[in-house]
């Protein structure tokens, strides 16, 4: 069943070609920091946040940080765990991920089936996402022990990215890991695309207007951005990137 967030992120999709998601890593950031990234990447036209690492954060910590951002935006907040201590009841909605290219049945449905009755318990809407780490991988793909896929096996990444719609995930994303020195190249995520019906989401190492319109041109649905946000001039970046995308429009 299709709830209010992903209807929301499915209509903006829709309407403007790829929208952009701003990614919030509670454990670089004080609350007020994490208020002042939501307002002006809000500002910036950015879709919804999204909340999480790849690495360990306290509950009461990622709930400041959840819920001073609710204080702030009225757009949605995605929360994007890495482990079932990423949960927060005071989000909206949460990929309901796994990750497709795990060695370890943990991050493929181990986590899943312990943080499950914690996302019904605080009504969250979970929206089924497939996760795939390409290329470096970065943090994500060492504590997610994923066999990443090489940026020159774009056609493994499709097969990776198809499997996971036929397990009925609703979206797909291809993270190069955050800080990636190169994005997830054109030709993957072209390939990708090229497979799958379900919006493709593609994050790590996007810094730029160009790299978010090569990305959003080769496919990307939906855009994310993290490092970026957490320098300064968090206003200036996010419109350049979404500057990037509107270009890839007209
Ligand atoms: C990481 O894809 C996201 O999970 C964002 O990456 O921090 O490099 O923007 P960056």
């Amino acid at each position: 069943m299709t709830g209010v967030v992903e209807k929301c992120l499915l209509e903006r999709i829709e309407a403007e070609g790829s929208i952009h998601l701003t990614l919030i890593d509670p454990e670089k950031v004080t609350p007020p920091q994490a208020s002042r990234i939501a307002r002006k990447a809000r500002t910036s036209g950015t879709v919804a946040i999204m909340i999480g690492g790849s690495t360990f954060v306290s509950a009461a910590h990622l709930d400041d940080v959840v819920r001073v951002v609710r204080r702030t935006v009225k757009i949605p907040i995605i929360l994007f765990p890495n482990n079932v201590t990423g949960i927060s009841r005071h989000a909206d909605a949460i990929w309901f991920m796994s990750l497709l290219n795990s060695a370890d049945p943990y991050f493929l449905i181990g986590a899943q089936v312990l943080g499950a009755p914690l996302v019904k318990k605080y009504g969250l809407e979970p929206i089924p996402m497939g996760y795939i780490i390409v290329g470096e991988g970065g943090t994500a793909g060492v504590v997610g022990k994923a066999i990443a896929v090489p940026y020159d096996k774009p056609e493994l990444a499709a097969a990776h990215a198809l499997a996971g719609q036929y397990l009925g995930m609703r979206f797909i994303y291809l993270e190069a890991g955050s800080g990636a020195k190169n994005p997830v190249p054109p030709e993957m995520i072209r390939a990708v695309k090229h497979y799958i019906d379900v919006p493709l989401i593609v994050g790590g190492g996007i810094r730029g207007r160009g790299q978010a319109l090569a990305v959003a041109s080769a496919g990307a649905d939906i855009i994310v951005t993290g490092n970026v946000v957490e320098d300064t001039g968090v206003r200036r970046k996010v419109s350049e990137i979404i500057e990037g995308l509107r270009h890839r429009r007209q």
